[in-house]
């Protein structure tokens, strides 16, 4: 089986990051080792206010013991992280890896044409050099603007705006980019995947419904399905079709995140 490590904070109630991550690359067949940069009471989206543990210094005591130990992993799945957690996990991605392991970095920062709250402006410049190193890296519209010093439109992007962005992405120096939020057509949804050679396209039909955590369910199940040995565009369509199955499965006044947990049994059926 293989390990992957997810790096990102914990937000004790609100179902996104680790607590998403930890049951979705798991329902895949993946173990999954935690570290987070941070703790909050809840998430930063929606929410009036939170609590933040800051853990920066644990960060280089954990890579320490795990070398001591000899602990190396398959892969690195990042998600929402501060700038002063950047460098120390730059450390852990390279002392940590067993041969050949896959970084995956959702710089989940943003979102419909915004940084989140508590981000400054400069930080998509900081992620950036996260992103630089990643072997699949997995913006939204928002992020992908940010990070390549664009403004971000809110919709309304031609295909060779998209491939535009793609190409900037690229330059960052990420292998292959899954960009999500990709709408051609008022009626669908979907991602553009690019290895750098060639851009494919996977749509849904589009739900009509603003979801809190849907970016986290996404890369989650993407990390899952690529380290099951699903390819790109493959574990593109799988994170997606779980993330319009959570949609629905969510009570409409259920706000802050979406039930994947209904969802998990299907998740988990798909590699059997
Ligand atoms: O879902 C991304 C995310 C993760 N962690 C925290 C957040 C958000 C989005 O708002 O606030 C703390």
């Amino acid at each position: 089986m293989k390990r992957l490590l997810t790096i990102q904070d914990i937000s004790c109630v609100g179902q996104c990051s680790t607590t998403v991550a930890l049951p979705l690359v798991s329902a895949c067949g993946v173990e999954c080792a935690v570290l987070p940069p941070a703790i909050l009471s809840n998430h930063t989206g929606g929410f009036k206010s939170w609590t933040f543990a800051d853990l920066t210094g644990e960060l280089a005591k954990v890579e320490a013991k795990w070398q001591e130990l000899g602990i190396k992993f398959d892969a690195f799945y990042t998600g929402y992280v501060c700038e002063a957690h950047i460098d120390p996990i730059l450390s852990i991605m390279a002392s940590c890896a067993n041969e050949g392991a896959l970084r995956i970095v959702d710089p989940a920062m943003a979102d419909n044409g915004r940084l989140y709250t508590g981000f400054a402006d400069d930080f998509p410049s900081k992620m950036a050099r996260l992103c630089s190193g990643a072997d699949y890296l997995l913006p939204n519209l928002t992020e992908a603007a940010f990070l390549t010093g664009m403004e971000p439109k809110l919709a309304g992007y031609t295909q060779e705006e998209i491939e535009a962005l793609i190409a900037k992405l690229h330059n960052l120096g990420a292998k292959n980019v899954i960009l999500t939020g990709v709408s051609f057509d008022p009626a669908l949804l979907g991602s553009a995947v690019s290895d750098g050679n060639s851009v494919r396209y996977d749509f849904n039909p589009r739900l009509e419904r603003m979801s809190h955590g849907t970016g986290d369910v996404f890369a989650s199940v993407f990390a899952g399905a690529v380290l099951r040995g699903k390819d790109a565009f493959e574990a593109t369509a799988l994170a997606a079709d779980i993330v319009c199955e959570s949609i629905k499965a969510t009570e409409d006044d259920h706000w802050y995140g979406v039930s994947f947990e209904k969802v998990i049994a299907k998740l988990a059926n798909s590699f059997s």
